[in-house]
């Protein structure tokens, strides 16, 4: 995939796992995915997260729903998980291994790494990430150990430097606030609870997606 494809997919990007749903994963994700959504994580994370098999299993089955209608399937944080299924990539954190020896495992597959500042995102482009995740955009409940909330001002400081790569933001991110991160210079918007969490997934990643269709990135 050519950075303008990933940028392309990076809309609306879903993240989800068994712990920030209150009923069945796959319901949600059949209903995220008719509401419209571009890419998908599986990130299984938090207290009562599934484990080895179960957490195969689950994998397994959301990677089934995604790759019926050709939305990207990315792996948080466990490499193996996503060489072992054969997902389409991983997204990483500043704790996990670094990022150039996660290129080296995982070849040509997505590689997702989450920024926090401009060194770090400097350091990530050179050893190879394809996309950056900027974030907590605004006040999360869902990652309890969050960094500080920090608007887009990282966004818009990576593009006022001519950075061009793909970039999502995270945290907090809804139908209402989700044109901010575009306007900024965001490709797309990364969401968890304002989709997993709502009364109707469907609406509410439609609402989501015509907000960031319509706040197009100035780049
Ligand atoms: N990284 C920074 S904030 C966050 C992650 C994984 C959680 C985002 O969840 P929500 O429910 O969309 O605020
Ligand atoms: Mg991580």
């Amino acid at each position: 995939m050519t950075a303008e494809q990933l940028r392309f997919h990076l809309k609306l990007y879903f993240i989800m796992g068994s712990t920030n749903c209150n009923r069945n994963p796959l319901d949600v994700l059949k209903e995220a995915i008719d509401g419209g959504i571009t890419f998908f994580q599986y990130r299984e994370k938090g207290e009562g997260a599934l484990k080895d098999e179960q957490k195969l299993n689950l994998a397994l089955q959301l990677q089934k729903l995604c790759k019926k209608v050709n939305i990207p399937f990315i792996v948080n944080d466990d490499i193996d998980l996503a060489i072992a299924i054969n997902a389409d990539g991983v997204h990483i954190g500043q704790e996990d291994e670094p990022v150039e020896m996660v290129r080296k495992k995982i070849g040509n597959m997505i590689l997702g790494v989450s920024v926090h500042n401009h060194e770090e995102a400097i350091m990530a482009m050179n050893a190879g990430a394809d996309y950056f995740g900027i974030g907590p955009i605004f006040p999360t409940q869902t990652k309890t150990d969050a960094k500080p909330v920090q608007g887009v001002s990282l966004i818009k400081e990576l593009r006022d430097k001519g950075i061009s790569i793909p970039i999502v933001g995270i945290g907090g991110i809804h139908a209402e606030n989700a044109h901010t991160v575009m306007e900024a210079g965001g490709d797309g918007v990364s969401v968890i609870s304002a989709i997993s969490l709502a009364p109707s997934v469907k609406e509410a990643a439609r609402s989501i997606r015509k907000s960031v269709d319509t706040n197009h990135s100035p780049i």
